[in-house]
């Protein structure tokens, strides 16, 4: 099976077979959501888990990383009902102090495809850029990625500056180790486990 050919080339740091596999399912109508969740997601989770174990290390996760992007660039102009006008903007960036960027990626282009303008200030994003950003570009929302325990208090020093600013733009966080909880205790305005639900959020947000 194609996802399954897609997850074994992402834990063999393969990355011409993830792009030829990723093509190939989408030529041949695998569902987009099960080539992302049950092939290239999956495959990341598995990572992790060995990472977990001992039993690969970060220049490994690197590489499976890479495999992983390859595939989810392929998968970019399938992840949304896209078209028409824009339905407002999102300023997005993983925190302070944090290197993940691939399920921030995801929640950006999957918002792309959803019609929103986007703004990813990538990685190791300081509190002020994330506020003087949606300041210039007059961002409806902030959308916060964090994979580390270590980095959520940055979340919290981004959502406590964009509030001492005044400003009206909403903050949204997410990431692994990220809770609903959290986001109630730091005062953002939303949450989601997932890139689909950022996406929801984000639209009930601009309503
Ligand atoms: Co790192 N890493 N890593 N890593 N890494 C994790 C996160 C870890 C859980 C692995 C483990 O121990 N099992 C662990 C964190 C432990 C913790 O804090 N609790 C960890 C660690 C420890 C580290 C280092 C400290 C390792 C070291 O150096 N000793 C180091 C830190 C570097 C830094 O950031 N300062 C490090 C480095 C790296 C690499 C650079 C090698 C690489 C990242 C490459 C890259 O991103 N370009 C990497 C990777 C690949 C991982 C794992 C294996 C995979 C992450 C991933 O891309 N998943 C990860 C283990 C894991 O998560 N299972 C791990 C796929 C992606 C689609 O999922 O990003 O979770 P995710 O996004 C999801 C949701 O979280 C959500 O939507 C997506 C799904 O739809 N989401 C949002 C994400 N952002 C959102 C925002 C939203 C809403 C939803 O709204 C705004």
């Amino acid at each position: 099976m194609v996802t399954q050919d897609i997850f074994n080339a992402v834990l063999a740091f393969d990355e011409a077979t993830v792009v030829a596999k990723t093509q190939e399912g989408i030529d041949t109508g695998t569902a987009i959501d099960s080539i992302l969740n049950d092939g290239l997601i999956s495959a990341m989770d598995e990572v992790g888990e060995k990472f977990s174990a001992g039993e690969l290390f970060v220049p490994e996760m690197l590489m499976a990383a890479q495999a992983m992007k390859a595939g989810l660039e392929l998968l970019k102009p399938h992840l949304g009902e896209g078209g028409g006008q824009s339905k407002g903007t999102v300023v997005i960036g993983t925190v302070k102090g944090d290197l993940h960027d691939i399920g921030k990626n995801l929640v950006s282009m999957m918002m792309e495809g959803a019609g929103f303008d986007v703004v990813d200030l990538g990685v190791d994003v300081e509190s002020e850029a994330f506020v003087k950003s949606a300041a210039e570009k007059n961002a409806d929302v902030i959308a916060l990625s964090a994979l580390l325990t270590t980095t959520m208090p940055a979340m919290e020093s981004t959502v406590k500056a964009v509030k001492e600013a005044g400003m009206a733009t909403r903050t949204i966080i997410g990431g692994a180790p990220v809770t609903q909880a959290f986001a109630d205790q730091i005062g953002a305005d939303g949450y989601s486990a997932d890139a689909p639900g950022a996406v929801k959020l984000v639209k009930e947000l601009v309503a």
